[in-house]
């Protein structure tokens, strides 16, 4: 009764935690295995990024596996960094990261900062069954951070219709109106199923 999170991030491991907790099944995360190495994340979309990943667990634990491939797209980079969005300035750094598209948008103004944060999650077993839903939130890229919660982009991501960036949003808050809320909302309608099968 074990589903594996694929995910060495732990703003993602903590946000499926919490969401995933009414349905009462064991999550683990891969701080419960230090033995698997970095997986190459060689596709060229999101959904080829998240299968990639929540393959090589699956075929590791021999368990249930969710994997979440996500990522920040900016209109005026041309969709910029999207499924680059972890590594954008080198290292999977947030911090530089979130001054990296500082610098990149500085001489964009404010009507012409619209962005996406995506997700799509895969569910996969060790025999086969696949599940994929996606998810997506729309907002703009401010000119300095605001907010202390979430994680990676959320204090430059701000939402019109909450008046917050996603980082001063609780995680509640956050989880309602997110991507990766929205994904695995849609993801809950299926999962029974694809648990069954
Ligand atoms: P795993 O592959 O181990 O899951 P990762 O952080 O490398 O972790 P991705 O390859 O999907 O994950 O990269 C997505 C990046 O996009 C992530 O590192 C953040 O910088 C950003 N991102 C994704 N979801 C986000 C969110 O809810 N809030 C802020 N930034 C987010």
């Amino acid at each position: 009764n074990t589903l594996v999170i694929a995910t060495r991030n732990q703003g993602k491991a903590r946000e499926f935690t919490e969401m995933l907790a009414p349905k009462g099944i064991t999550i683990k995360t891969l701080a419960d295995y230090p033995d698997v190495g970095a997986i190459k994340e060689t596709g060229s979309t999101f959904e080829e990024n998240a299968t990639i990943k929540a393959k090589a667990i699956a075929d590791h634990t021999q368990l249930p596996v969710l994997a979440d491939d996500s990522g920040l797209e900016v209109t005026a980079l041309n969709g910029e960094p999207g499924i680059y969005s972890a590594r954008y300035a080198g290292d999977h750094d947030d911090a530089a990261n979130n001054a990296k598209l500082l610098n990149n948008l500085k001489s964009v103004p404010a009507d012409k900062r619209q962005a996406v944060f995506h997700t799509t999650l895969v569910l996969l077993k060790p025999n086969g069954s696949k599940l994929v839903v996606n998810g997506e939130v729309q907002g703009q890229i401010l000119t300095a951070s605001r907010g202390e919660n979430g994680f990676g982009y959320d204090p430059l991501f701000y939402v019109p219709s909450k008046g917050k960036t996603m980082a001063e949003m609780s995680e509640d808050e956050k989880n309602a109106i997110s991507h990766r809320g929205r994904a695995t909302k849609k993801m809950m309608t299926q999962f029974d199923n694809w648990w069954e099968d």
